[in-house]
């Protein structure tokens, strides 16, 4: 008799940033039958955009990411409907034979997932938010994005005056809030009040303001938070929290995490990356 077969257990994976070359040198060194769940920012600021949007999307269901900040104004650039940035490489990608096919993939992305008892997003999530909570609030902004409205709805989605939740808010002002929350958060208020200025490490937080994930009491305290989008923090791994945005971009790791019940046994992989961005240029 042969043993039985134990399915691997799924990897988390930091923002790529368009490197796809980090992301082969990674996936080389993980099991082939080990799920991929990518935290998103999968473009921008790095060189291969493109090649990074075809490798994942050609894993099919082995792999799943959740939508950056990044990527969603890749969307909205794509959609005509804000300007790109000065530090955007997002050109080859929006001139290539196939960006409708790799942009209408990434349009389907979800905000938020759950996988094997993580919760995993880009940002963060506000501390009045449940995971069950936080994966309706994703879907209704996924309904959006999927929608046949969806350039509309990329128009009128950005704000920072959208700084705060409270369960009245209807509509774009709702949505709005929703994507701040899950995309760009760091550092919040103990009422989950957000602030948008500040880029540097959890120890430069603005008066009253604190890391969204050290908020007392926050309702997703019980369950392992998977999250990027934040590479000043560099790797976090903690009961409540899996922070894996390492820098890959900027020079720093590209990092993989497993999603494992038993803290002790969350594998850590990691590649070094040759800097494609100077972060103070
Ligand atoms: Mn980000």
């Amino acid at each position: 008799m042969s043993a039985p077969v134990t399915p691997h257990l799924p990897y988390a994976i930091g923002d790529l940033q368009g490197c796809a070359a980090s992301l082969e040198q990674l996936a080389a060194k993980i099991p082939a039958s080990a799920g991929l769940r990518f935290v998103g920012d999968l473009v921008n600021r790095g060189p291969a955009s493109a090649q990074t949007l075809r490798r994942v999307r050609e894993m099919g269901a082995r792999a799943e990411s959740v939508l950056g900040n990044h990527d969603i104004h890749l969307l909205a650039v794509a959609a005509k409907v804000r300007y790109p940035g000065q530090s955007d490489t997002l050109d080859a990608l929006l001139h290539s034979a196939d960006c409708d096919d790799l942009l209408d993939w990434l349009r389907h992305r979800p905000l938020a997932l759950v996988e094997n008892g993580f919760l995993i997003v880009h940002a963060g999530v506000l501390p009045q938010w449940d995971v069950d909570q936080t994966l309706e609030l994703a879907a209704e902004v996924e309904r959006e994005l999927r929608g046949p409205g969806w350039k509309g709805f990329l128009a009128d989605v950005f704000g920072n005056k959208a700084d705060r939740w409270h369960d009245g808010l209807r509509g774009i002002e709702r949505h709005r809030v929703v994507v701040n929350a899950l995309t760009r958060l760091r550092f919040c208020t103990a009422e989950g009040v957000m602030d948008f200025k500040t880029k540097e490490g959890a120890g430069s937080a603005p008066a009253g303001f604190m890391p969204w994930f050290n908020v007392p009491g926050r309702r997703t305290a019980d369950t392992t938070v998977v999250c990027g989008h934040w590479s000043t923090l560099g790797l976090v791994m903690r009961p409540d929290l899996m922070a894996l945005d390492t820098g890959c971009v900027w020079g720093g790791k590209l990092t993989a995490a497993r999603l494992a019940p038993q803290l002790s046994e969350r594998e850590v992989i990691q590649v070094e990356c040759p800097a494609w961005r100077d972060p103070s240029a």
